[in-house]
């Protein structure tokens, strides 16, 4: 295996230790099964499971031939991922709506502008009490998970308000000349599950057209809302500097990760171990440290400038250190193996919401109206781990890399108004069209053991970098990168083209860092949604579709059925989107045409296809190249 990004000493522990990890677990299903591999089976109902083998067995025994197996598997996986999303909205809605009546009084609004401002967009009232303008903005997103085709249509209008409010005008026509604008979150996710079961839609368009439709609530009654409500309740990011990677780990401090997505438990696990540090130092530790992985790692990140430890792959061997007291989660991308490995351990696994439940780990249900209660009991359970650490079983590797991050739209154009205050985005609008920024790519997503090591976000953010294409992304991406040393000052002198280090020197000086680096850490995956806002304003600006704009988007190494939505988002945006592992739709050909060349002429982006950076990079910069060329520009 090719592991440069992990450490060899940690993985000789595991060994040890007797710790099997995701690696050795790989090897066990290899081969993996072809079938599966190309989406030709279907499992849908109990004749079955069929498979497709051409010139065999071309139909499944109910008839569905290969393109509406693959159509249907595409469309239930995006549903799957839109479903996580948009269950983190609804988590956070329930938050808002709480906070508002007095309920949940461990929290604050701390961004009242920003949610005067989506009063005002919704047409309510943005003066009075904030828990007043809160109720109000809360009923209006409560309306989106309640309407119903056929009844409210009148009074609660016919789709998605969150979208009325946050997309371009330009898309949102597009959407309705296609007819895939979402009514209900909720009601079009159980539709899906009806829709794709067994003899039910056998139209390949129809279902595509449909996953379209589910890749826009996962934008914006996942994304974009989970965000949006975030930032209300616990700030909207500003540029913050912290560190990565696993020697963010101190053998000195009682150590607790926090593990998941959502940042309503783990804020609080932060400011407690604040609080609590003193009987930390009763035990003889110089205190607490928090860390996060993943994805609630980078919320913390992105408002209170945490540390973080690490992506998906990393999520076992932080706990091989043997310096993890507690690695406490909350929902997705949780390896159900962490009990297995805290057990090799004195580590204590804490779960905390009542559907992600894992054998033998504590379960301290988080209870939002004693929020503060909940991080205490969390932190006692470090603190009583803590004296039981195996001493002479630690080994935390040395590496940390600093990083830049809190890359918001808003801290982004406070950066950009140092250098046009009336009009902050035009600096990165000329520099686009005079080639500076030859264009965007958005890279996303997961860290995926299928590539045995091999660092492709790595790899790919710098050969972009390289051709003067900055970089944005999010969720583990940003983990890899930051690891990588890509989001510093530094790392715009040494690996940005030219052309793009003068960009980013200008914008840096202008706001007294040497220069602006060349890989922005845009956030969480629910963060996907800032880059669609700023994707959006830059087309706003331009009075161009999104669909025109020289960029792309690209999930080199993607996992999850989050993934898949999120990249079902940025396809129905209009943004080319590079995708690996090749999705599991090469079974249909048809399919397989229609997501790589025909999509482009029905919402403008498609699906590109390169199985190494090198190819990655050249398929991406060739389609910036077009669009510039459309553009007129050089
Ligand atoms: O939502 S990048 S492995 S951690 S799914 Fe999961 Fe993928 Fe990481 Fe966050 Ni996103
Ligand atoms: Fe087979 Fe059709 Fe049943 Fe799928 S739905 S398992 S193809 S019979």
């Amino acid at each position: 295996m090719n592991q440069k990004w992990l450490d060899k000493r940690l993985l000789q522990k595991a060994e040890k230790d007797k710790v099997p990890l995701v690696f050795n677990k790989f090897q066990s299903q290899e081969p993996q099964c072809k079938f599966g591999t190309a989406g030709v089976c279907c499992s849908i109902c109990f004749q079955g499971p069929c498979r497709i083998i051409p010139n065999k067995t071309e139909k499944g025994i109910c008839g569905a031939n290969v393109d509406q197996i693959v159509a249907r598997n595409l469309l239930r996986t995006a549903a799957a991922g839109a479903a996580n999303h948009t269950n983190h909205a609804k988590e956070m809605l329930q938050a808002l709506i709480e906070i508002a009546n007095s309920k949940a009084n461990d929290y604050e609004i701390k961004d009242i502008q920003k949610l005067k401002n989506f009063a005002k967009l919704l047409g309510k009232k943005s003066n009075g009490s904030t828990k007043n303008i809160a109720k109000a903005v809360a009923n209006e997103i409560v309306k989106d998970f309640r309407r119903q085709r056929g009844f409210f249509e009148n009074s609660e209008g016919t789709y998605l308000k969150w979208l009325k409010i946050r997309a371009t005008e330009e898309r949102i026509k597009k959407w309705d000349e296609l007819n895939i604008l979402p009514f209900n979150p909720d009601a079009e996710i159980s539709q899906v599950l009806h829709q794709t079961s067994m003899g039910n839609d056998a139209d390949p368009m129809n279902l595509l057209l449909t996953t379209l439709k589910i890749g826009l609530i996962d934008g914006y009654s996942g994304l974009i809302l989970s965000t949006d409500l975030q930032d209300i309740i616990f700030g909207t990011p500003t540029i913050t500097k912290a560190e990565s990677n696993l020697g963010v780990l101190d053998k000195d401090y009682v150590n607790i990760i926090v593990h998941g997505h959502l940042p309503l438990l783990s804020q609080k696990v932060v400011e407690w171990a604040d609080k609590m540090n003193k009987k930390a130092q009763d035990l003889g530790a110089k205190g607490i440290n928090v860390v996060g992985m993943c994805c609630t790692g980078i919320e913390l990140l992105m408002r209170q400038g945490a540390n973080i430890a690490g992506h998906v792959l990393q999520q076992e061997m932080a706990i091989v250190t043997g310096a993890v007291d507690t690695i406490v989660v909350d929902q997705q991308c949780i390896y159900p193996s962490l009990q297995e490995v805290c057990k090799c351990y004195h580590t204590k696994l804490i779960t905390t919401i009542d559907f992600v439940r894992i054998p033998d780990a504590i379960h301290i249900k988080f209870d939002i109206k004693k929020a503060n209660n909940s991080a205490q009991k969390i932190i006692e359970v470090a603190l009583d781990a803590y004296p039981r650490r195996k001493k002479r079983n630690i080994y935390i590797p040395k590496e940390k890399s600093p990083l830049y991050a809190g890359f918001s739209v808003e801290s982004i154009s406070e950066a950009l108004s140092k250098l046009d205050n009336k009009k902050p985005l035009k600096p990165l609008v000329d520099n686009i069209i005079n080639g500076n920024i030859f264009g965007i790519v958005a890279i996303v997503g997961c860290r995926n053991v299928k590539l045995k090591g091999f660092p492709f976000h790595e790899k790919l953010t710098k050969i972009l970098i390289s051709n003067n294409i900055l970089v944005v992304g999010t969720g583990c991406w940003a983990h890899a990168a930051a690891q990588a040393g890509l989001m510093t000052p530094e790392a715009t002198f040494q690996y940005a083209g030219s052309k793009l280090k003068t960009v980013l020197e200008a914008i840096g000086k202008a706001n007294n860092i040497p220069a602006l680096p060349p890989a922005l850490h845009m956030g969480s995956c629910v963060d996907n949604g800032r880059i669609a806002i700023l994707l959006g304003s830059i087309a706003d600006y331009l009075k161009i579709p999104i669909s025109s704009l020289p960029v792309a988007g690209s999930a080199p190494e993607y996992v999850h059925e989050k993934a898949v939505s999120i990249g079902l988002f940025f396809l129905s945006l209009g943004v080319a989107t590079h995708i690996n592992p090749i999705p599991p739709v090469t079974g249909s050909k048809y399919f397989t045409k229609v997501l790589t060349k025909e999509l482009e002429g029905i919402t403008g982006g498609n699906v590109l296809i390169g199985e190494t950076p090198k190819e990655a990079a050249e398929v991406i910069i060739s389609h910036i190249k077009k669009k510039r060329k459309l553009l007129k520009l050089k």
